[in-house]
């Protein structure tokens, strides 16, 4: 029997696209000299879509795909798919949840302490001499004790709150709807939210529906000095009011995984010294990559057999 022929959006593992090559015939789109042109020629035979989190499944991609069965995301975040579509066309759609919660909360502690207590100009500071020529470094910022706000508290969110508890951190959240399993205290909103934050987390989902959720009002609204961390998405945030708050010290510090227009930021993000940058790579250890791989390869493999997908998001 034939293969069934996927198109694959973005770059994968060799560990995942080896297996995934025996049981499906592979086309790299992100690979292609010309992209429109393998297109052209795969479009009819296509039955999955295989995508990450930052890449998306255009209603205007899928719907040059007259056999489409599935779009398979390698990442918890779907906000670039056109679910809508998906719903109105009967196509499943999966992700990969849980796998990386512990590894993005991680990042997200590891982006505040490096912010907070200047990691990289730590590093620098012995590398350069600096410590032999000028002697102990500047000062820098406390972390444990201090004011946490997480918005969105979602899997990824209690697992900020979970590390923050042993920081000794306050913690209080906004979202959707209050957590009645959760003492914390609860803000509708990320201005309601933002006076109780020296330290605010972005843990919030991406998509239209968090679209621009942390806006000037929520930034106007933080205590002056606030550090901000965002591990989620660039679209949650309003970058021109985070940069002027940064410019102004308003903002004292930022420590970023995500951004709009990834990956070619807004470089004035590059220029301040007071912002720490990741490549969206908060999910990014070995041992996570490998299992959303897995977890992604499952969904496929149980979708082509005709049986329950494992984690498919419900339309
Ligand atoms: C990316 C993410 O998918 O899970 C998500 O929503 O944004 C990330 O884990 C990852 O960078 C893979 O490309």
């Amino acid at each position: 029997m034939d293969k069934p022929e996927l198109l694959v959006m973005g770059e994968l593992p060799d560990w995942d696209l080896a297996p995934m090559a025996e049981r499906y015939t592979l086309h790299l789109l992100y690979a292609a000299p010309e992209p429109e042109a393998l297109l052209a020629a795969c479009a009819p035979r296509i039955r999955g879509i295989v995508t990450k989190g930052e890449i998306g499944a255009s209603a205007a991609l899928m719907q040059r795909l007259p056999r489409l069965e599935i779009v398979a995301c390698y990442g918890v975040g779907v906000d670039a798919i056109d679910r809508a579509w998906c719903a109105a066309h009967g196509v499943p759609v999966t992700n990969t949840p849980d796998v990386l919660t512990e590894d993005v909360a991680d990042m997200a502690f590891a982006l505040l302490l490096g912010v907070a207590r200047r990691i990289p100009q730590a590093d620098a500071w012995v590398r350069e001499g600096r410590w032999v020529g000028e002697g102990s470094m500047p000062l820098t910022t406390r972390v444990w004790g201090r004011r946490l706000g997480i918005v969105g508290l979602g899997r990824i969110g209690r697992a900020v709150a979970r590390r923050a508890e042993g920081f000794d951190m306050r913690i209080a959240y906004s979202g959707r709807s209050p957590k009645p399993d959760l003492s914390y205290a609860y803000h509708p909103s990320p201005a309601a939210l933002a006076p109780h934050c020296e330290v605010m987390v972005c843990c919030a989902m991406g998509g239209p529906a968090t679209e621009g959720l942390i806006d000037r009002a929520a930034i106007d609204a933080l205590p002056p000095g606030a550090i901000f961390v965002n591990v989620s998405r660039g679209s949650c945030v309003d970058e021109a009011a985070l940069l002027a708050a940064l410019r102004e010290g308003w903002i004292a510090l930022a420590a970023l995984d995500v951004f709009r227009n990834e990956p070619a930021i807004d470089p004035e993000f590059a220029r301040l010294p007071n912002v720490l940058l990741a490549p969206h790579a908060a999910s990014g250890t070995v041992a996570t990559r490998q299992a959303m791989g897995a977890l992604m390869q499952e969904n496929l493999a149980a979708h082509f057999a005709g049986q329950p997908l494992p984690t498919e998001i419900r339309p």
